[in-house]
């Protein structure tokens, strides 16, 4: 059984905790490394997207993964990531949270968490940085995302606490990794992000891969963590990256 044991460092700003993690991971840090930072310079979402991360109204945390899970098996860490935040604001704050394929997790239709999962060559081999983003409250948050945002305080109209929150996504992070590397494991955890997911099947959504726009309804993962989509020929394409949002029907 794999045990991971997490080890917090904390910083009071960073331009990216991934970008810290991964600095410190190429110098031999082992799996469990963890830092938290107050605030984020230059957050990263996927794509070279900025995620903003104003000083004291987010968790921004990073942990480094060192899988021993076969290489196609990896995508999957991202949706062990999703359920273990869905436990985390669960357990921590009582706050239901819906989880859209592969890395946003949704209270009331709006992003509450973004996950990012990178790759990166290490002296010691091939590792994973996982990114957590929650949202704790929306101080200082762009206007932008005012509409497509929210937060733990705005979900439970309570202060938020972000240590027990951080606990509890530790505790949820170490259980959903060690379930990834049983032998049925990965099969557990496409089953149970397709049970938590309102995205996982009929779901009329529209797909951008960033270089065509699908629409259809989707129709459950791959054993790899793809997501089907029956589009209205019939076809079904499998989307292994891109952007997916729900789709209203016209009636
Ligand atoms: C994500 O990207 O959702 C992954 C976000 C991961 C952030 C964490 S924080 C700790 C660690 N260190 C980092 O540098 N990153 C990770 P993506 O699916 O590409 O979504 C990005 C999009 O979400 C942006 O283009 C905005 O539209 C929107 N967005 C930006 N900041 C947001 C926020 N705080 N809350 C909700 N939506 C946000």
């Amino acid at each position: 059984m794999t045990l991971l044991k997490p080890r917090v460092l904390r910083f009071e700003s960073l331009p990216s905790t991934n970008t810290e993690l991964a600095r410190l991971a190429s110098e031999g840090a082992e799996e469990g490394l963890s830092i938290v930072a107050d605030e984020q310079t230059a957050g990263r979402g996927r794509l070279q997207r900025t995620w903003s991360s104003p000083k004291g109204a987010g968790l921004y945390f990073s942990i480094l993964l060192r899988p021993t899970i076969p290489q196609d098996q990896w995508p999957l860490i991202t949706f062990a990531a999703a359920l273990a935040v869905a436990d985390a604001l669960h357990e921590a704050s009582d706050i239901q949270a819906d989880i859209k394929w592969p890395n946003d997790l949704l209270s009331g239709e709006r992003k509450i968490c973004g996950v990012l999962a990178e790759t990166i060559e290490t002296p010691a081999g091939r590792a994973v940085i996982v990114g957590i983003g929650i949202n704790l409250t929306q101080n200082a948050f762009p206007a932008e995302l005012s509409n497509v945002a929210t937060s733990v305080a705005a979900a439970t109209g309570r202060p938020p606490e972000r240590e027990v929150i951080l606990a509890a996504l530790l505790r949820a992070l170490t259980r959903w990794y060690s379930l990834l590397h049983e032998p049925a494991g990965p099969e557990k955890i496409v089953a149970a992000w397709t049970n938590r997911s309102s995205y996982a099947s009929d779901k009329l959504v529209q797909v951008n891969n960033g270089n065509e726009v699908w629409q259809g309804l989707t129709s459950g993962l791959e054993p790899d963590g793809a997501l089907r989509l029956k589009t209205p020929t019939g076809e079904v394409k499998l989307v292994r990256a891109g952007d997916v949002c729900s789709v209203r029907s016209a009636d």
